[in-house]
């Protein structure tokens, strides 16, 4: 019936007012140094900050709290080449003519091409998937509400906690990406949202000097702070 949710008290985090202030500040110096790497160090890095980055990042909000995710970690190098052939694959189509020549200019500063070294380099890949719609005990289908927000949403989650972790990431978009669904054992149920690399960078790696938006376009006072 609707409307009969047992609830629980909430323990919610409190500060003082310097507090926030001082975390916000913080956070907000952290995740500016944040940038998407491409060239990885193939340096190890323990299973265990992955295992907490995707606890993490199933915190997230989601539409009825279906929690409509799911994460595959990938880190043996048999299927992180099958993963960059495939990829490849396709990237090699859309650089040579799928993409078109707008979407090349667009991409041109970021200095991209198909070939994709880091998908075998990086010492994990994290493929998440979106359920586009749950079964329940019998099989049956259960429609699932708001779900790339909500995997968005964890998503963003995931690539913060690797970055508060040090570890540098990419959000790889192989388009089409249905290979995943087979490589990583996952069902036609799920659609492949994003191929995230995750590693140190190499040494001396080298980033495009892009600027972010200047916060006067991108927030809009609709009452005066
Ligand atoms: N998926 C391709 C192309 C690409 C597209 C966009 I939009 C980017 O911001 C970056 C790359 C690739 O990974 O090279």
């Amino acid at each position: 019936m609707a409307g009969t949710a047992d609830t629980i008290k909430l323990a919610p985090l409190r500060f003082s007012k310097s507090e926030m202030m001082a975390n916000a500040e913080e956070f907000f110096e952290l995740m500016r140094m944040r940038r998407t790497v491409r060239d990885f160090s193939s340096e190890p890095v323990d299973p265990g900050i992955i295992r907490l980055a995707v606890r993490a990042a199933a915190t997230a909000p989601s539409g009825a709290n279906q929690q409509p995710w799911s994460f595959v970690a990938i880190g043996d190098s048999e299927t992180k080449r099958r993963i960059r052939l495939a990829a490849e694959e396709e990237e090699r189509a859309f650089y040579d003519s799928r993409a078109g020549e707008d979407w090349l200019q667009a991409l041109a500063p970021l200095g991209t091409g198909w070939q994709k070294p880091f998908l075998e380099t990086a010492p994990w890949l994290i493929a998440i998937f979106a359920q586009r719609w749950g079964t329940d005990a019998q099989g049956r289908r259960i429609k699932h509400y708001y779900v790339p927000e909500s995997v968005s949403i964890a998503i963003g989650i995931l690539i913060t906690s690797l970055h508060m972790a040090g570890l540098a990431t990419l959000t790889h978009t192989p388009s089409p990406m249905g290979f995943l669904n087979q490589i990583c054992g996952r069902p036609d149920s799920e659609k492949p949202l994003v191929l995230l690399v995750v590693g140190h960078p190499a040494e001396g790696a080298r980033v495009p000097a892009i600027n972010r938006k200047p916060e006067h376009e991108v927030l809009f006072w609709k009452t005066a702070p």
